[in-house]
């Protein structure tokens, strides 16, 4: 199991929170998906098997930013 934070742009409210929670979730091999909107961070936990960059999509492909 891995843990990483991602730095995501572009979240403004609790809308933005839930899309970004239901992309990643949604992935194979996530365990847990906790979005801090002030903070602008994504903490994911997830198998070894899944690809951060999976993950990097998923967000991106919402519309919003990952540093
Ligand atoms: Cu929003």
């Amino acid at each position: 199991m891995k843990e990483k934070v991602f730095n995501v742009s572009g979240m403004k409210c609790k809308h933005c929170v839930m899309t970004v929670t239901e992309a990643v979730t949604e992935l194979d091999g996530v365990q847990s998906c906790d979005v801090n909107l002030e903070k602008g961070t994504v903490t994911v936990k997830f198998e070894d098997s899944l690809e951060e960059s999976s993950i990097t999509s998923a967000i991106k492909e919402e519309g919003f930013g990952v540093a």
